[in-house]
């Protein structure tokens, strides 16, 4: 007998209780790392009521075995590039991709009172400087020198060159992604140049947030890394377990997300075939489903591609395409999603997105860095933009419309890629970056990233309260912060 049910049974035996048969099969059965705290309820609420037999009925009860029938799972996709693909050709699309950013992102700033000041920069030629003016377009070019920035922007009718003098602004001219959308205030200098006194970001308004109505929880996953000889399988399969077993939290999880790099794929980096234990993505799909498989059926899965999965590498990609592996489509209570994608849970709108721009931020934004993911998605919606930076290390395609634009404010943001599992919040969206389950690799070693993986994030979305499974035996302190 489990040590843990020993000690749980002695207790309910110690404190004048009988236990029934039928009980005791149910606990044998379950592996409940948490009998003890549950037992100890169970006697404490029994001893208020005068009856000193536990039951299986009481199991049942405070096990969360009986499925709860208030809780609910309504998923609904509201956004998904995969059937918006159309990708445009050569240097048209990319004016098309470019103008449709511009123009979306126009439309967001036009909320705020500012933009009623709002000039084309091709019209700072002709008319007057009278009181403030503001003009709005895409980072071209950003310089500092000495004690002075420049900073240059693209607007549909021409390009615009300011001056920053000002010392914190030139700390914000610092943190501008190239491409990336903002408006100025400007003013004239003395030889005829313009100067920037302010710079306004598309932000995130203060905004309420939507909850769940019932207290249904959702798993944050990705970077499992299926096919890798580092994915942590043992661990991952524990946790895919747990998801049936009588914890009280894992009944009542109702979704699971997984944000990309589902399998390790093939031809993804230099000799990768060295560190695969299967060369094929048909193989890696399969051991996939099988793992999924046995998430139970009411739970709904949401997948989401990353650079690792099939597909196409440029974003937005499409959902993994059927072609590779159809059963992961023709399973009832998984969807497939592009990458962005917004989906609604119970009301929660959760933005999913791999996180492939992180790499090209950190490498060039002052203060951010692999260790803080989520401070780079704090970056992401105040540019209100997925992967401002074009011609980096992300491959974007030419679409017609711009699909990595932040339209709609979601209450969730989910990212993975850098395979730090980290949580914080900004004006009210909960921040997730989901980790990973793989172990680190000869890669990340040499270039000094360390992954905390083998955790998994779980949010209430009733309350927002999040919780963690911890897989990972080396990792004490699991998150931090
Ligand atoms: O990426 C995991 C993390 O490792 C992510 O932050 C990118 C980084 N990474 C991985 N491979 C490379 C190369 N070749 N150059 C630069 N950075 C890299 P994942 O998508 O899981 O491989
Ligand atoms: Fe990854
Ligand atoms: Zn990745």
């Amino acid at each position: 007998m489990k040590k843990e049910l020993t000690f749980a049974l002695n207790y309910a035996l110690n404190k004048g209780f009988q236990i029934h048969p039928d009980a005791f099969k149910i606990l044998e059965n379950f592996d409940v790392k948490k009998l003890e705290k549950i037992i100890k309820e169970i006697v404490r609420e029994k001893t208020k009521q005068k009856l000193f037999q536990i039951n299986q009925d009481d199991l049942e009860t405070y096990l969360g075995i009986k499925e709860d029938p208030t809780l609910q799972s309504k998923i609904k996709v509201l956004s998904d590039p995969t059937k918006k693909i159309t990708t445009g050709e050569g240097v048209k699309g990319y004016n098309a991709l470019f103008s449709s950013r511009f123009n979306k992102l126009k439309r967001i700033i036009s909320d705020r009172p500012e933009s009623k000041k709002l000039k084309s920069i091709a019209s700072l030629k002709t008319t007057k400087q009278e009181g403030d003016t503001y003009v709005c377009g895409l980072v071209t070019s950003r310089i500092s020198k000495r004690n002075i920035s420049k900073l240059t922007l693209e607007d549909p009718s021409g390009l615009f060159e300011g001056i920053v003098f000002d010392n914190e602004l030139q700390k914000t001219v610092g943190t501008l992604l190239t491409d990336q959308f903002v408006m100025v205030r400007i003013g004239l200098g003395k030889n005829s140049g313009f100067i920037i006194k302010n710079i306004i970001l598309p932000d995130i308004p203060d905004q309420a947030i939507n909850k769940s109505e019932s207290e249904v929880y959702a798993v944050f996953l990705s970077d499992l890394h299926i096919g890798s000889k580092y994915f942590m399988e043992e661990e991952f399969t524990k946790f895919i377990l747990w998801l049936s077993s009588p914890d009280p939290v894992a009944r009542k999880i109702r979704f699971v997300l997984i944000g990309g790099d589902v399998v390790d794929g093939v031809g993804i980096y230099p000799n990768q075939d060295k560190e695969l234990i299967c060369q094929t993505i048909e193989e890696q799909l399969k051991k996939a489903v099988g793992l999924i498989e046995k998430i139970p059926k009411n739970i709904k899965v949401i997948i989401m591609p990353g650079n690792h999965d099939p597909g196409r590498r440029a974003l937005p990609q499409p959902a993994i395409p059927k072609k590779y592996n159809s059963s992961l489509w023709e399973m009832e209570n998984v969807v497939m999603v592009g990458n962005p994608a917004v989906v609604s849970l119970n009301g929660v709108k959760v933005m999913m997105f791999h996180g492939q721009s992180i790499d090209d931020i950190v490498k060039t934004t002052p203060g951010l860095s692999y260790d803080k993911p989520t401070n780079v998605m704090k970056h992401l919606l105040k540019a209100r933009h997925l992967s401002p930076i074009y011609g980096s290390q992300t491959p974007i395609a030419p679409e017609m419309e711009d699909l990595l634009v932040i339209e709609d404010i979601p209450d969730i943001f989910h990212v993975g890629h850098v395979h730090r599992a980290e949580l914080d919040m900004y004006k009210g969206i909960l921040l997730v970056n989901s980790g990973s389950w793989q172990k680190q690799t000869p890669f990340q070693v040499s270039v000094g990233m360390t992954p905390n993986p083998g955790i998994a994030l779980m949010v209430n979305l009733k309350t927002f309260q999040v919780h963690y499974e911890n897989y990972n035996l080396e990792l004490d302190n699991i998150l931090q912060s």
